[in-house]
């Protein structure tokens, strides 16, 4: 098992690389999307947002070339770090994949050529969560051990999303006034099917596995839109759709505990065995959607010691990044919630 630190767009610098191997990673996972370009979301936290999502997506391009990805490897290795995934697509990228859209097949063709990209720069794992609605509904508050910020739930979410959204951030800000009509469930699936049936042959010629993130928040819809992996079985519908050793999980044990079915170690425990791992998200959270709070590390219902026992059990030999992090009262809430966790699983992976 290899320790790694989530970086955010805005983080991908020398200093906060070398902030990741003082704590002890080997490894970072990158974001190149960037959530914060809105005023409405704390650059020293995770991004909440509002009915109008995080922000403006499609930030530049460049940043998905085989040049630029090649250019962030070596300065990552510099630090003595690999690169273990890149996480999210932009939804610039692939709103029409995911909304069905007129622009479907040309942004399929697009996101190929990004994993060939990928794959070219020597980045071995992309990770992506297929969903309509994406990281909505949560709510920010002093819900951690000692009034630390951290985000949760309080009760579902189901204002429509405005045209020219999808994911929670803003693609088109001169889409036609008027709302998303809803998909089914079935729907989503089969977008899904279509998503993976393109890119899998191209990530597995590329040398690149796709990780699929659950939904976060795991509710059956948000903002009228379904979801796709809201409870622990449905990742299995999601492994058996593709037998491709590429078709893995970005797993995420916080929003699986948060998942109203299934007991969180049994979980980890099935899908260790499944050896489909790409990378882990390891947090902890107290109760379920749509009322549940992500706490401390070492603070919630997930036994976090037995989760990385279960893992060393099936010689899972991938990276574990602490996700998210509840905010600590300190002139560097983000550094020392990170800190914190990462202190605690380099011990607990001992
Ligand atoms: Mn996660």
């Amino acid at each position: 098992m290899r320790l790694g630190l989530g970086l955010y767009r805005h983080h991908l610098d020398t200093e906060h690389f070398r902030f990741a191997k003082q704590c002890g990673c080997t490894d970072v996972v990158v974001h190149l999307v960037d959530y914060f370009r809105s005023p409405k979301n704390d650059a020293g936290d995770q991004p909440v947002g509002d009915d109008g999502g995080w922000g403006l997506a499609g930030g530049s391009d460049e940043y998905w070339t085989t040049e630029w990805l090649t250019g962030l490897r070596e300065r990552v290795e510099a630090e003595g770090l690999r690169i273990a995934a890149i996480e999210n697509f932009d939804p610039a990228h692939w709103h029409d994949v995911l909304l069905d859209g007129p622009k479907k097949a040309e942004q399929l063709e697009h996101l190929k050529q990004i994993i060939r990209n990928i794959g070219a720069a020597g980045i071995p794992v992309m990770g992506y969560n297929f969903s309509i609605a994406g990281v909505a509904g949560r709510v920010k508050g002093p819900y951690a051990r000692g009034g630390a910020e951290s985000v949760g739930m309080d009760g579902p979410y189901d204002i429509p999303m405005k045209n020219g959204m999808v994911w929670n951030m803003v693609y088109d800000e001169n889409a036609a006034p008027g709302t998303i009509p809803s998909a089914t469930h079935e729907q989503l699936w089969q977008r899904l099917k279509d998503f993976l049936d393109a890119i899998l042959p191209v990530a597995e010629e590329a040398g690149v596995i796709m990780a699929a993130h659950p939904d976060d928040p795991p509710m059956p819809f948000v903002r009228g839109q379904p979801r796709l992996v809201y409870q622990p079985s449905h990742y299995q519908r999601l492994l058996d759709l593709h037998p491709s050793p590429a078709n893995q999980m970005e797993f995420c044990v916080g929003s699986l505990a948060e998942m109203t079915e299934g007991e969180i170690h049994e979980v980890v425990e099935q899908y260790a065995a499944t050896r489909r791992i790409a990378y882990v998200h390891l947090r902890n959270v107290r109760d379920k959607v749509p009322h549940y709070k992500e706490t401390f590390i070492d603070d919630g219902e997930v036994d976090v010691l037995r989760v990385l026992k279960i893992l060393r059990k099936y010689d899972y030999q991938g990276v574990i990044i602490p996700d998210h992090a509840p905010a600590m009262s300190c002139p560097a809430p983000w550094h020392a919630g990170m800190a914190f966790a990462l202190g605690f699983l380099k011990a607990g992976m001992k």
